[in-house]
């Protein structure tokens, strides 16, 4: 019987620990950052890490800013002889539980043809959207990286 209790504490125990570390819900999106763009007309990218907390696959399907002209979603590649080439990608997986990196050389949002200068220090928004969590609009600071 004392045995039973005590697994009986320990599993009671386990879960207030779960439930401590579990204070992240949904889709999270940190460190997102968008580079300074000093001219209008050009194009930017944002970067950010987003975490699937969920315990159901989901997807990036897209994005948008009320800054740009038209927002992608891009994945960087290395071509052959060091070159880079950028391609829009449909959707960006997140199986439950992971992690995407968005960053320099991999996968960024893509903002073509930017309506207002960002400068270093500015803060814009960016809505990213999910194809189940729906959209999760961000603040990004403006910096170099
Ligand atoms: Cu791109």
């Amino acid at each position: 019987m004392k045995q039973i209790l005590l697994a009986a504490t320990l599993l009671a125990l386990l879960l207030a620990a779960c439930t401590g570390a579990s204070a992240e819900e949904g889709i999270t999106v940190e460190d997102a950052w968008v580079r300074p763009a000093p001219v209008t007309g050009g194009n930017g990218a944002g970067y950010m890490v987003i975490t699937n907390h969920t315990g159901e696959p989901d997807a990036l399907i897209g994005a948008s800013a009320g800054f740009a002209e038209m927002v992608e979603v891009h994945e960087s590649v290395h071509m052959e002889g060091d070159t880079m080439s950028m391609h829009a990608v449909e959707r960006i997986d997140i199986a439950p539980g992971e992690s995407v990196r968005l960053e320099p050389g991999s996968y960024h949002i893509m903002l073509m043809g930017i309506t207002e200068e960002l400068q270093e220090g500015d803060t814009v928004e960016l809505t990213l959207h999910f194809e189940t969590a729906g959209d999760v609009t961000v603040q990004a600071p403006v910096r170099e990286q």
